[in-house]
């Protein structure tokens, strides 16, 4: 599972360009995508609201060349790296890797702040029925928990 966001620019035409971009890599299908929400900004409240969404994928690429190739679709929409969690046209990050765990700095599976967003799990339980061989997670409950103080709305424009 990764998560997308932006909340830069264009936020609906970044989130779509990264489904395509996902879709193009070898040996990868994106399985399903969750809704589109609009998310207030965590971590730093000076910035404006981002688009957020999840997507399911099945690929045949290793976790870090899938890294890599999230980063380089990243720096090809206009991502570029200023402020830690500040504002950003586009953001790809690896949730799960099936049951994967990790904790190299450069790529920690699962996403070591994931079960704390809103703006991760409520996207992330649409597309939970997709789930193979991931870790065992309540993630509509951690979802509702978590979005009783974090603003997420379902956004108006969804495409899928
Ligand atoms: N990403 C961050 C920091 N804060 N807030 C929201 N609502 N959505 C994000 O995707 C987000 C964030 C750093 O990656
Ligand atoms: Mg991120
Ligand atoms: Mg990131």
């Amino acid at each position: 599972f990764v998560s997308l966001g932006s909340n830069l620019g264009d936020r609906a035409g970044y989130l779509r360009d990264a489904r395509e971009a996902l879709s193009a890599l070898p040996a990868t299908t994106v399985v399903a995508a969750s809704r589109v929400y609009e998310t207030a900004p965590q971590e730093r409240d000076d910035q404006d609201a981002f688009l957020n969404q999840v997507v399911c994928l099945e690929t045949g690429l290793q976790p870090l060349d899938l890294l890599a190739e999230c980063q380089r679709i990243e720096s090809e929409h206009g991502r570029v790296r200023t402020l830690r969690f500040g504002p950003r046209t586009l953001d790809i990050d690896i949730l799960l890797f099936q049951d994967a765990e990790s904790d190299d700095p450069e790529l920690t599976l699962p996403h070591p702040r994931m079960v704390k967003r809103a703006f991760v799990l409520v996207p992330l339980a649409d597309v939970w029925e997709h789930a193979r061989g991931m870790p065992d997670m309540d993630v509509a409950g951690l979802g509702r928990a978590t979005a009783r103080d974090q603003r997420v709305r379902l956004y108006e424009a969804t495409e899928g």
